[in-house]
């Protein structure tokens, strides 16, 4: 895995970040013939797939689904072991891809890009890394994710303690082993509740600093079923059409009633059916969960009692229950084994609802004025999502201005494609497109393809530059709040609202409005001669 040397100072495309994004978007620029190069923080490919290797990181969507769709034969060749796949096992899988592709030849790993500067002379970005090196490229694509940007909490004295301190989303390589530590792990998100129960197993003593609690959903993870494989192998496309008619892009089992309109019995029924069947699914089991308060409460109960079932201490149970926000509308978390885990006598629930870790000292976290003696402190508090890497790669656009500059009362994108004043420069799954609010890798695709038959116009009409069109980037930034609006997503205090990132203004990052109806937006767009972008030429033509 050695870097790619860089083979020249001048390229027609430089994307940054080789997760799946990055990868596909660069097999797409090949095919277009155009001289690409990628950058990577990491020493591997992978993305947040790279990052987030802490024990039982897993995805939430089915494996069969949450892969490339664009080369038949890879689609063919592949085969999942799991119903959810692990970690470890994604990683093999975008290795094997980059292999296969012959991808590694136009990456250049372990290189962080720090900087980027439109030169209005040239009409190309000047794109700087951390090491010093300076490229210049025609377009810049950027691929950094939506939850790469981890955060740590500012919490006093943390720089004083004196034990081991991990975050998830920077988890070391090199296997951990906390056996017969005193383990402090502070966050209940997605991240929190799949390393929860591992820590357990291994910790001499275990204590959760639980602020918020979340629902959760159990995976029921174990082998692929053969024959669930066969079906989805043999109908690929098929499929793939289908999910990508949907508003998740997800094939899921979509509850077709409100809750309201059922039976108490019916509801009852369709809610242990559901529970049953487990995973993120569970969110979708009436049609107006996410848009109705009381059929999502009808919804969030249930769970509720779910939790107080499995967990044997009642304090801690109650303790346990979500009731700060509406199930869903912080992304609902799928485990294995989460619940139970606070049945063990070495775990402990320390709630921090009332009162915050005050401070850390070399040895202890301190709640209340009780010291809680730790080797070794795990942070799962998240990400500055969707908007926190694009800010921090520090990118000058025309106007002499940074994403962090301009959005400072929130992103502004037109489709959360390409925003005003930075020429040239798309976004994949930037804020304001569907990204992390469906199965991303669709979404991924669908930007990718976007930008590749966008890149093909401008070829074919010898266009040199593209921009987003002002007007059309307010229409869009104001119909992105008003979809959110109509949901109860915008009542929690989400990653998806900027909520968990002290001073981030409160707006709903994604956009709401559904995959499908989305892409069809896109589509229509081009239909429409690139409604809202405006084309010019610069006297050299884009490179065949
Ligand atoms: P999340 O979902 O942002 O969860 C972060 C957790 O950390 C959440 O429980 C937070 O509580 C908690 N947190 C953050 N800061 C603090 C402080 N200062 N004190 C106490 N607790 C804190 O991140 P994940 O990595 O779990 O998941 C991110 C996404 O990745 C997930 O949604 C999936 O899409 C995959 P809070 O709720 O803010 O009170």
């Amino acid at each position: 895995m050695n870097p790619s040397q860089l083979n020249s100072k001048h390229y027609d495309a430089v994307v940054i970040g080789a997760g799946f994004a990055g990868l596909y978007m660069l097999h797409r620029l090949r095919l277009l013939g155009l001289r690409s190069h990628l950058f990577e923080a990491g020493d591997g490919v992978g993305g947040t797939w790279y990052w987030n290797c802490y024990p039982g990181a897993r995805c939430d969507v089915d494996s069969m689904q949450y892969s490339y769709s664009w080369s038949p034969e890879l689609q063919k060749e592949w085969q999942w072991t799991e119903r959810y796949p692990a970690q470890a096992e994604i990683l093999r899988y975008i290795n094997h891809v980059a292999d296969r592709f012959e991808l590694r030849r136009d990456i250049t790993l372990s290189t962080r890009v720090t900087a980027g500067q439109w030169q209005a002379e040239q009409e190309r970005w000047l794109v700087r890394t951390e090491q010093g090196q300076e490229v210049s490229a025609q377009f810049l694509i950027t691929a950094t994710g939506c939850l790469s940007e981890s955060r740590l909490p500012d919490i006093e004295g943390l720089d004083r303690f004196k034990g081991q301190v991990y975050h998830t989303g920077r988890w070391p390589k090199a296997p951990v082993d906390f056996s017969g530590l005193r383990v402090g792990v502070m966050g209940t998100g997605s991240s929190g509740i799949q390393v929860i129960p591992q820590l357990a197993k291994q910790a001499k003593q275990l204590y959760v600093f639980q602020r918020t609690p979340n629902f959760s959903v159990p995976a029921w993870n174990g082998p692929i079923d053969p024959n669930h494989q066969k079906d989805w192998l043999d109908n690929y496309p098929k499929y793939r059409a289908m999910a990508r008619n949907t508003r998740s892009a997800i094939m899921y089992d979509y509850g077709k009633q409100s809750a309201l309109d059922m039976s108490e019995q019916e509801r009852a029924e369709e809610m242990e059916r559901r529970w049953q069947k487990g995973g993120t699914n569970f969110a979708h089991s009436f049609n107006d969960t996410f848009t109705n308060r009381q059929s999502n409460e009808l919804l969030s109960e249930f769970v509720r009692g779910k939790i107080r079932k499995m967990v044997n201490d009642p304090t801690v149970a109650e303790d346990l229950l979500p009731r700060d926000h509406a199930i869903g509308t912080k992304r609902i978390c799928v485990d294995t084994g989460y619940y139970p885990t606070y049945n063990l006598p070495h775990v402990k629930l320390v709630n921090l609802r009332q009162t915050p870790i005050e401070r850390f000292d070399e040895g202890a976290a301190i709640v209340n004025g009780q010291r809680h003696e730790l080797d070794a402190m795990v942070f799962a508090t998240g990400f500055d999502a969707v908007t926190g890497a694009l800010e921090r790669l520090n990118i000058v656009g025309e106007h002499g201005k940074t994403f962090k500059q301009l959005w400072k009362a929130g992103p502004t994108s037109y489709l959360g494609l390409m925003t005003v004043g930075f020429p040239n420069l798309f976004t994949i799954t930037g804020p304001g497109s569907p990204s992390i609010l469906t199965n991303v890798i669709v979404s991924i695709e669908q930007h990718v393809e976007w930008i590749a038959n966008c890149l093909t116009f401008m070829q074919k009409h010898s266009h040199t530059r593209i921009d987003a069109q002002q007007i059309a980037q307010d229409r869009w930034v104001k119909h992105v709040q008003e979809v959110a609006s109509g949901t109860l997503f915008v009542t929690a205090n989400s990653w998806y609202m900027g909520a968990n990132i002290p001073g981030k203004p409160r707006v709903f990052l994604p956009y709401i409005g559904g995959f499908s109806t989305y892409a069809a937006m896109c589509e229509d767009v081009v239909q429409k001669g690139y409604e809202g972008f405006d084309f010019s030429r610069k006297s050299q033509a884009l490179s065949p």
